[in-house]
């Protein structure tokens, strides 16, 4: 085995050997789950966690403002994962209650599990527990958006507004933070923003879009990209059965790819 892949990242189980004076030597890491990934510039891969089966996507009401092309972008990645995806809305004393009360019925109306968790007053503490109770879940979402701030307000260790910059450059924490829970695990990550679907047929990427799924068999043409054809029951629907801001996203994940 090569030094890089017996690194063991947060997730992986281990056997370890306890050596005479104290240290610890890990022997084996055991077959991994669902690992992330991070893609470098180079085109090089990183695993950053393994193990995972639910990926909660953290997003700020505002301070940074919202980006629903990240948060469905990340629903994406999960749907086609086979990971559960779940949402957590943060700094809610800083954002709009009328838009907190949208994003929550929207993203409630496709079915993804959303709380919205003020880590201050603790409101809604309780719910995040529950959504991940024995689950091996994950945090993500761009740097800022306060994934250390909630990880903390559940117990765990993790330095906060860590994204302090230096003369060179943002300095990031590369490796996650696990924190054990009563019959699962919770993973900090640094700020994600490279859960890029790469280049993706239209067909693949609607599926992973659970609002698309019932129109797009109604198309006129069974290869169409819902993004011009005429036909489309998907663009029929847009502003009905599918929000402005979820086609705008379809778009610019198929047209953008990253
Ligand atoms: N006002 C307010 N600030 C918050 C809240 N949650 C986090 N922050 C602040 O947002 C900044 C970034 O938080 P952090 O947890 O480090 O974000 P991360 O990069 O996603 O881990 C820090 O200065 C936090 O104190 C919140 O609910 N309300
Ligand atoms: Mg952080
Ligand atoms: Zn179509």
């Amino acid at each position: 085995m090569s030094g890089k892949r017996f690194m063991p990242v947060p997730g992986d189980v281990v056997c370890v050997r306890m050596l005479e004076d104290g240290r610890t030597v890990v022997e084996r890491i055991e077959p991994r789950g669902f690992t992330l990934e991070r893609r470098s510039a180079v085109g090089r891969t990183k695993t950053m966690a393994a193990n995972v089966d639910l990926l909660v996507t953290v997003m700020a009401l505002a301070n940074p403002p919202p980006r629903l092309v990240t948060l469905d972008q990340l629903l994406a990645f999960a749907e086609l994962e086979g990971v559960t995806p779940g949402i957590v809305l943060t700094k809610p004393d800083l954002g709009d209650p009328a838009q907190t009360a949208e994003l929550t019925a929207l993203y409630r109306g496709l079915g993804y599990p959303i709380v919205c968790v003020n880590p201050k007053t603790r409101e809604n503490l309780a719910a995040l527990r529950e959504l991940i109770r024995g689950r091996h879940a994950m945090l993500v979402g761009n740097s800022g958006v306060g994934k250390s701030t909630i990880f903390r307000a559940l117990g765990g260790d993790a330095p906060v507004g860590d994204v302090s910059r230096h003369g060179l450059g943002r300095q990031t924490t590369t490796a996650g933070r696990l924190y054990r829970l009563d019959d699962g695990f919770l993973i900090d990550s640094p700020g994600i923003n490279e859960f890029g679907l790469g280049s993706i047929d239209a067909q693949t990427l609607a599926g992973a879009f659970p609002e698309m799924s019932e129109p797009a068999v109604r198309c006129r043409f069974r290869d169409c990209t819902h993004l011009q054809e005429p036909g489309c029951a998907v663009q029929a629907e847009v502003g009905a059965g599918i929000a402005p801001s979820r086609y705008a996203s379809y778009r610019k994940m198929l047209l953008e790819p990253s």
